[in-house]
């Protein structure tokens, strides 16, 4: 079912200063870069450009690793959501998060060192800090710390010439690499996070491998259907629900959901289990152009269903009533589908935030009535649909933070204001988060009903919580943990996604990109809502927005919204509209456009206008 990662053990003597230089200047920096920059989610560029930063990083990640006294750090070679000829790293920190942010700027320095002298002035620098960290070290100061780097990588054909290159230069540099082979995002994130041990709470079992990872949340998922025995109220698997059909975007999601598949067939010849969904997988890696009119960035951008490449008989008699889009590298989920009518709907991360975050607090609730131990809350990025957060916070009633685009922020901002922190940005990147409140609350709830009948429902509560910390993988967001969390949230309510998507109606909204010569000249205040810079642009936009608002009407009503910001991953800016018609929105992503073409460099032919009802 999964193969062992391979382990290599680094040079017990460090090389010399000589052949750690002629290592970076064998791979130099490419005279189409100016300066790498460390995107919303770590270095991302065409692949033939990479070489030079993938050495440099894997020296890094030894030495990181090193600063924290020998915790476990992890490379992920992947471009995620982008098309083939990109690729890029994410760095996953000794807790299985993102790269610390104060650690960037260090990536960043190494990454655009001119010279390897340069780079080996900012290499002995970080040395001497990761010792002067660790003095246990220094009656050696040749020897750094033990060092552990994990490497995992997706599907596409240059990730493992670039993973061996971050092999390479952290074995140099003396480290163990720890090589996953082809694996998805989400999953190097939780072999990190589990090989540290002592920062995983105690009621999630250590499994720091791929059976490991699929075992903890097949199993956990499977115990939480189970308790909809008990209450007399879920426990339906309704017609549409009984099998899911998974949009692998022609990436590594594909083959490891397919894991999960087996591992569904032999629980339900066990009967160990019930209610567990067939599981189908389409576009698989081969069968198709990678992230191309399918997973989860199309679908929930161009709000279209994917293109299914997989050979038509693998879709003979299923229905298109219950599906789901991974990206590429199978950390984001979104779910749709086709209803009677034929009608494409998209369920994105804001539906996902609305449906996690009002599960969590109704079983909360159920033991402790007054919602008062622990504080509950959504992240949300400015992409977030104007109803989910009106919903969410009336509805819902929950506390509703904005925070910058990137799961490095909205992770950040969960950590820091919710003992339970939902996060979830619309394009279906999220997971919740469960700090050390919710662990005692857990712990004293335990306390207080052992001896009380199974079937009691803050008992059944008090089960279903205690399973969620290992479903959902905290590390990251993870498509088939929050797909299967989904998929049980729904069981449980007896729903199928026609109930779900009717919780709330979204805004119509209107995504796009458009090029510019230089995209970093567009700055935006801390929540990306306003560009701070170009100053013209802002105020372009603004006027536009208020004669949307005049023209709709909508003087009480939600207001028609628009921004725009630089990608931090592909070479464009982005533009978000919303209003309270389709049109509405259209043509206002259409004007946002042109300001930027006109204002900020636009590259190319001008930007065509979207035509209302194209859909
Ligand atoms: C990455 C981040 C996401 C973020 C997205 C935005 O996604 O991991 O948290 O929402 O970038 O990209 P941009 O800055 O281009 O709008 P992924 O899935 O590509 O790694």
């Amino acid at each position: 079912m999964s193969s062992a990662p391979k382990i290599h053990r680094g040079n017990s003597v460090p090389i010399s200063n000589d052949q750690l230089a002629a290592l970076i200047d064998a791979h130099p920096k490419p005279s189409a870069i100016s300066n790498y920059s460390y995107g919303t989610a770590g270095f991302r560029y065409e692949a033939s450009l990479l070489p030079c930063v993938f050495v440099r990083m894997g020296i890094f990640a030894a030495l990181r690793s090193a600063s924290l006294g020998g915790e476990e750090v992890g490379v992920m070679i992947t471009a995620s959501h982008n098309p083939e000829p990109d690729n890029g790293m994410k760095i996953a920190d000794s807790n299985g998060g993102m790269l610390d942010a104060a650690w960037e700027k260090h990536a960043v320095s190494l990454a655009n060192a001119p010279t390897p002298k340069q780079a080996l002035v900012l290499i002995d620098t970080l040395s001497k800090y990761a010792l002067g960290r660790h003095p246990l070290a220094q009656g050696n100061p040749a020897k750094l710390p033990k060092m552990v780097v994990h490497v995992g990588r997706d599907t596409r054909s240059h990730s493992p010439p670039l993973a061996n290159l971050v092999i390479r230069a952290a074995l140099a540099m003396g480290a163990t690499v720890i090589d996953h082979g082809e694996v998805s995002t989400p999953m190097l994130h939780h072999f990190v996070m589990h090989a540290n041990g002592h920062l995983l709470p105690s009621i999630i079992p250590q499994r720091c491998n791929e059976s490991g990872y699929y075992e903890i949340m097949a199993l956990s998922y499977a115990a939480l259907l189970r308790t909809g025995k008990l209450d007399g109220v879920g426990g339906k698997r309704l017609a549409h629900t009984k099998e899911l059909v998974i949009d692998g975007a022609c990436g590594i999601g594909a083959l490891k959901i397919d894991t999960f598949r087996k591992i569904f067939d032999k629980l339900n010849a066990e009967g160990c289990t019930y209610g567990l969904p067939v599981l189908c997988t389409m576009n698989f890696p081969g069968e198709g152009p990678l992230n191309e009119n399918c997973g989860a960035e199309y679908v929930q951008k161009q709000q279209l269903p994917p293109k299914l490449y997989s050979p038509e008989p693998k879709m003979l008699g299923l229905s298109k009533g219950y599906m789901t889009s991974f990206d590429g590298d199978a950390d984001r989920v979104v779910f749709h589908f086709e209803d009677t009518q034929g009608k494409f709907h998209l369920l994105d991360g804001d539906k996902i935030a609305v449906l996690v975050s009002s599960f969590i607090q109704e079983e909360l609730r159920c033991i402790d009535p007054n919602g008062q131990a622990v504080k509950c809350g959504v992240v949300q990025t400015a992409y977030a649909n104007g109803s989910s957060t009106l919903y969410l916070k009336n509805v819902v009633k929950t506390n509703v933070v904005i925070a910058k685009t990137g799961v490095k922020f909205v992770h950040a901002a969960a950590h820091h204001h919710f003992d339970v922190g939902v996060y979830f940005e619309a394009n279906g990147h999220g997971t919740v988060l469960f700090g050390p409140k919710f662990y005692d609350f857990i712990a004293a709830a335990d306390a207080r009903l052992r001896g009380t009948p199974r079937n009691n429902r803050a008992n059944i509560a008090l089960r279903r919580l205690r399973l969620l910390p290992a479903l959902v993988n905290q590390s990251v967001g993870d498509a088939m943990s929050d797909m299967l969390l989904v998929d049980a949230i729904l069981f449980l309510r007896g729903w199928d996604l026609n109930t779900w998507a009717q919780l709330y109606s979204d805004m119509p909204t209107r995504q796009a990109k458009v090029k510019v010569a230089d995209r970093t000249v567009i700055t935006t205040n801390d929540n990306e809502t306003a560009a701070v810079s170009p100053v013209a642009l802002q105020k372009a936009l603004q006027s536009a927005m208020d004669a949307m608002a005049v023209e709709e009407n909508s003087v009480d009503g939600p207001k028609p919204r628009c921004f725009v910001r630089p990608s931090g991953t592909e070479d464009a800016v982005r533009v978000y509209a919303e209003a309270n018609t389709q049109s509405g929105a259209d043509s206002l992503a259409s004007e946002a456009m042109m300001l930027i073409y006109k204002l900020c460099g636009g590259v190319g032919s001008p930007p065509q206008p979207f035509i209302s009802n194209r859909l």
